[in-house]
């Protein structure tokens, strides 16, 4: 960072101060990993610099020989990584990337049914609060109270009576895994394209570690930076009657230019999702979160769903006097990052939230095992017991600090 401490020595200090406080924190937060430095590299690459618009072969602008090249090769890896037919890099995001996909065949005020935020949805697939809600018709379901999990005839029922024209599968925070068959089935029954959004697990399907949505969807999109691994950005597959949609609702439908040094991360880690290695990680995830669930539930927290079959646990926090933001904080003081959680429970009600959520991948691409998740477990359920007492929280954080010490991120940089 010779040239950024020169120009801009207040950015560098900030980017040193993350640095640290990444190698001395836990992150636990769910849709948050620690991508390989060659992702970095390849994000801070001169391909930043380079202006895109349309697709390989057919741009508006000179020089783009090389960004085609490197877009063909993120296309290609991706293909073959996931079976896909078809495959769009572009998306700046997940949720620029489900806008493409809803503007690619619906029409605004047609009719979306997709999972309700407080059980685990997400924002893009039609919340009031984005645009996504203001375009379309939607109606939300839901899982069933008692097991946490999806209520697959209900859905079935309110496809029937609602008629959506999409029926969205995924979330953001919701541990089990989906019956893609049985949406598909749900989908088709009222001719309601099929759009799964596996912005979590994307890195756990890479892996073959749990089910792929993509031979059930019509369209399936999905996130680079969580269980994924790599750095930021969107990704969108299709069935190849799409492509040419898709296409068109991402450049020029729904964004402009897309940055190519992001194409070019996308790219190495498609490749490295091929790799033993990666294999072991999302394995590896998977058993840290089956793990600490365990042990958390053996310490008398309630964990939605009985337990994970993906890199997530949800917690109920308020059996310890605390709500989810509280908890947030307090288990920050000590080391632990991790977000509050809007719960099932929670449905309807106004103010705090009743639970944090849990996520593995960081910790488990850290090279951490189920011996450090009775480490974690243990002292989550202390500092949430002992939330009020500033002894016990710092001395977590020393412990914490010496766990970080034994499993370094990436080492001291300059
Ligand atoms: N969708 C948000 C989350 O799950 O936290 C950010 O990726």
């Amino acid at each position: 960072m010779l040239h950024l401490k020169n120009d801009d020595p207040a950015v560098a200090k900030l980017i040193h101060k993350e640095q640290t406080r990444i190698e001395g924190t836990l992150d636990l937060i769910a849709a948050e990993n620690h991508a390989p430095c060659s992702i970095r590299e390849a994000l801070g690459s001169v391909f930043t610099t380079k202006t895109i618009e349309g697709y390989p072969g057919k741009r508006y602008h000179a020089g783009c020989g090389h960004a085609d090249e490197v877009e063909r090769l993120a296309i290609l890896r991706c293909r073959s990584l996931f079976g896909a037919e078809h495959v769009n890099v572009q998306p700046h995001s997940g949720t620029s990337a489900n806008l493409a996909v809803y503007f690619s065949v619906l029409n605004v005020g047609d009719r979306v049914l997709s999972m309700t935020l407080s059980h685990g949805g997400h924002l893009s697939h039609g919340h009031q609060a984005s645009i996504t809600g203001k375009c379309f018709e939607v109606k939300n379901y839901g899982v069933k109270k008692e097991s946490g999990r999806i209520d697959y005839q209900a859905v079935a029922d309110m496809a029937q009576t609602f008629r959506p024209a999409m029926l969205i599968a995924g979330a953001s925070s919701y541990p089990r895994l989906i019956d893609y068959e049985k949406m598909s089935e749900i989908a088709r029954s009222v001719s309601a394209y099929f759009l799964v959004d596996m912005a979590h697990i994307g890195g756990l399907v890479a892996a073959n570690v749990i089910p792929s949505p993509v031979p059930h969807a019509d369209f399936v999109t999905f996130t680079c930076y969580k269980t994924m691994m790599g750095g930021r950005g969107g990704v969108i597959l299709c069935r190849q009657k799409f492509a040419e949609k898709i296409d068109k609702a991402v450049f020029p439908g729904c964004q402009g230019t897309s940055p190519v040094n992001t194409i070019a991360a996308k790219a190495v880690i498609f490749k490295l999702a091929g790799t033993p290695a990666y294999k072991q990680v999302q394995a590896r995830t998977l058993e840290n979160a089956a793990h600490l669930a365990e042990a958390l539930q053996k310490k008398g927290l309630r964990i939605i769903s009985n337990g994970t079959d993906t890199h997530q646990v949800l917690v109920d926090v308020t059996p310890r006097g605390l709500d989810g933001g509280r908890a947030e904080q307090v288990l920050e003081s000590a080391g632990i990052v991790l977000n509050q959680n809007v719960l099932p429970d929670d449905e309807g009600r106004k103010g705090a939230v009743s639970g944090i959520r849990i996520g593995t991948a960081g910790l488990s691409t850290r090279g951490m095992g189920t011996k450090e998740m009775e480490l974690i477990a243990d002292w989550l359920d202390r500092i949430m017991a002992n939330h009020l007492d500033d002894g016990v929280i710092q001395d977590v954080r020393r412990e914490v600090a010496d766990l970080c010490c034994q499993f370094p991120v990436y080492g001291t940089e300059e």
